[in-house]
């Protein structure tokens, strides 16, 4: 845990994080007293600068599918959520626009009386009405807080603000941990203040390991929240015991283990008691369904078990 506390002392705080900070502790006390749970969601890879004026860094894989389609999920069965994600990475909602060609979907139209308008195409709105009368519910309604982050340590004081706010909620917090998380970062003090110059040669790197904040997070910072953990793999034989090994560590409620090839169609559920594999069938991906909708579906009925308890 001192490594965890040294590494906070030693790191900067991201850009506007007592603004973020403000706007976190709001959306906790809004729904401190009902009876909606609240689930931080994160998603979206970190990325490790190699120089203090950063123009090269290292990224973790993640497109944010995972997490902007369980943070629409978490809405749909009553949570509030609170979407920690790295910026540029699929957002809930606007995940469904398309990402490049936006333009394309709209057309100015002129009226009866003369006047252009803007206008959604036609064979594009039932798919945009849909999507847009779901956001505003959750919005008229408060449920969602989009906080973003860009690096590894923007990321981690992020979440160790979120999860000492939302240690207030008790049992009602639960935290979904799907961002893709780097375990090396070069430390401050042993990163070059300028761009590292291909002048001077082939280029040596020396990452540290990140300290595991899992640990410090279950035990220290929210105690009694229903915590899942994501554990990647791309070697599947690997995968359960990685995932066991974790919930051994950090005694935690769940890990999702997944296989960076095959995550969008099965993911296993690691407890202390069991393995439970979620599948996509043939029929269920040709129409559409995602996987997460099924994750989703069992997790709220595992967070609603351990309220219960
Ligand atoms: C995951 O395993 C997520 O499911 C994915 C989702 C990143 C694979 P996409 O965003 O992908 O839909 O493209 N997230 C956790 C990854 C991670 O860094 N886990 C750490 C580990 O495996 C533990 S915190 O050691």
């Amino acid at each position: 845990m001192a490594e965890a506390d040294n590494f906070f002392r030693d790191t900067p705080e991201p850009p506007n994080f007592v603004e973020k900070k403000r706007k976190i502790e709001e959306f906790v006390a809004r729904h401190s007293n009902g009876d909606t749970p609240v689930v931080l969601v994160t998603s979206g890879g970190t990325n490790v600068p190699l120089e203090g004026n950063t123009v090269r860094f290292i990224d973790n894989f993640s497109i944010g599918t995972r997490g902007s389609a369980s943070a629409e999920y978490f809405l749909e069965h009553g949570y509030a959520v609170i979407f920690l994600h790295r910026g540029r990475s699929l957002q809930p909602f606007t995940r469904h626009l398309p990402q490049r060609q936006l333009l394309d979907i709209l057309e100015v139209q002129t009226g009866a009386s003369g006047e252009n308008q803007l206008c959604v195409k036609h064979d594009q709105s039932k798919t945009l009405f849909a999507v847009v009368e779901k956001y505003q519910k959750v919005q008229n309604e408060g449920r969602l807080l989009m906080v973003d982050f860009t690096s590894l340590t923007d990321y981690l004081h992020l979440l160790r603000a979120s999860s000492l706010i939302m240690d207030k909620l008790g049992n009602k917090a639960f935290l979904y941990l799907a961002a893709a998380v780097s375990d090396f970062y070069i430390p401050r003090d042993k990163m070059p203040l300028h761009k590292v110059q291909s002048s001077n040669g082939p280029l040596q790197l020396s990452l540290e390991l990140v300290p595991k904040m899992l640990d410090a997070l279950v035990k220290n910072w929210v105690c009694s929240a229903y915590v899942v953990s994501f554990k990647l793999e791309t070697d599947p034989n690997l995968l359960i015991m990685k995932a066991q090994q974790a919930l051994e560590k950090y005694e935690h409620q769940l890990v999702i283990g997944n296989v960076l090839d095959t995550r969008k169609i099965e993911v296993v559920f690691v407890t202390n008691n069991d393995e439970q594999w979620i599948k996509l069938e043939q029929e269920e991906i040709d129409t559409g369904v995602e996987i997460e909708s099924k994750i989703v579906t069992s997790l709220v009925e595992r967070h609603r078990q351990f309220l219960n308890e």
